[in-house]
């Protein structure tokens, strides 16, 4: 469930910074406004014209050295400190940070890939220690996608075939929000992550974990793949219909392409659906679903099989 309070909650150097600048402009925006639009309204109702004859009852005033200077040079100092205190924030935000641990983000419809440096991925979900920046590379496979964290108050679009860069300072522990900014197809709404920003200790027993997957019956760790590869953005296991097929009941079935053929769910079938989805398409469904081939790997595969086999 995402909370809203945490999708205000400022959770980052970077939200604080910002914040603090549309406050700035915010705060000196409304100054400047009840003051003109107060004198607006006093002046017409102080100086509005009573009788006819009073027409002319105003001296003929030209100009007002001191004053014109005074209304020139002080909008002039107030959005001059917009630029400043704005531009200073904003390289503050684009600056990377030393130290800062390189993660590599691929966008592609509909989901994030996140790849750490010692080869560890991620489907939709980021994890980082606490305290310590991070510069995300990012590219993507296919259309313009976007990496937005509300938390942190910080945008960044995601382009195919060049290489765009976020800094993150993940100064709160918490889970956060993540969402596809640009619209990028059917599923965009479906494309959110999560950063999960966690303590050292934890982090590092995350991360000893995800080295050492071992141990777990096939059909779990499928359930637990289909979780971490945001399959269910667009798949539910109950049978209802969401942006694809429900996985629910799916092995065995016997099933109508698009284009009229009968296919009945097997092995091969399912492991074309993730490595070739465009190959055969369910009837009634848009071609949506992104390949998996070079993301969830030939054994990973074997195990979400195994777990869609279980759901009868
Ligand atoms: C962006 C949405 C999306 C994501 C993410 C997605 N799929 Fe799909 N999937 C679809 C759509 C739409 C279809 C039906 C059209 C087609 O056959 O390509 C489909 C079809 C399938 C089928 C064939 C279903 C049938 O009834 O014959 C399987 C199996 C499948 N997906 C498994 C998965 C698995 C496993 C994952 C995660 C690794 C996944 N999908 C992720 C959208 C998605
Ligand atoms: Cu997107």
């Amino acid at each position: 469930m995402t909370n809203t309070l945490a999708y205000h909650q400022a959770a980052s150097r970077s939200a604080w910074e910002i914040d603090a600048v549309f406050l700035f402009i915010t705060v000196v925006s409304l100054f400047f406004f009840i003051l003109v639009e107060g004198l607006l309204i006093y002046f017409a109702v102080r100086y509005r014209r009573r009788r006819a004859e009073e027409a002319h009852a105003t001296s003929d005033v030209r100009s007002n050295f001191v004053l014109e200077t005074v209304w020139v040079i002080i909008p002039s100092i107030v959005v001059i400190a917009f630029f400043v205190y704005g531009y200073v924030v904003y390289r503050d935000v684009t600056t990377p940070s030393p130290g800062a641990s390189d993660i590599h983000v691929v966008a592609q419809q509909f989901l994030f890939n996140f790849k750490y440096p010692d080869g560890r991925t991620g489907i939709n979900e980021l994890r980082v220690p606490v305290g310590k920046p991070v510069k995300l590379i990012m590219t993507s496979r296919d259309v313009i996608h976007g990496f937005f964290v509300p938390a942190y108050r910080l945008k960044q679009d995601i382009l195919p075939g060049r290489y765009t860069y976020l800094y993150l300072q993940p100064d709160k522990e918490g889970a956060y929000d993540v969402y596809c900014a640009e619209y990028c197809g059917g599923g965009h709404s479906t494309m959110r992550a999560k950063l999960i920003v966690m303590p050292p200790g934890e982090y590092a027993n995350w991360v000893a974990g995800a080295a050492a997957e071992a141990a777990v019956p096939l059909a779990d760790r499928g359930k637990a793949l289909v979780e971490k590869f945001g399959c269910l953005g667009c798949h539910t296991v109950d049978g209802s219909p969401k942006v694809g097929p429900s996985l629910k009941g799916l092995f065995g079935r016997q099933g109508t392409l698009e284009d009229g053929r009968t296919v009945t769910a097997d092995e091969e079938y399912i492991k074309e659906s993730l490595y070739d989805p465009g190959a055969k398409i369910v009837k009634g469904f848009p071609n949506v679903m992104p390949t998996f081939k070079g993301t969830v790997s030939p054994d990973d595969v074997t195990a979400v099989i195994a777990y869609i086999k279980t759901l009868k």
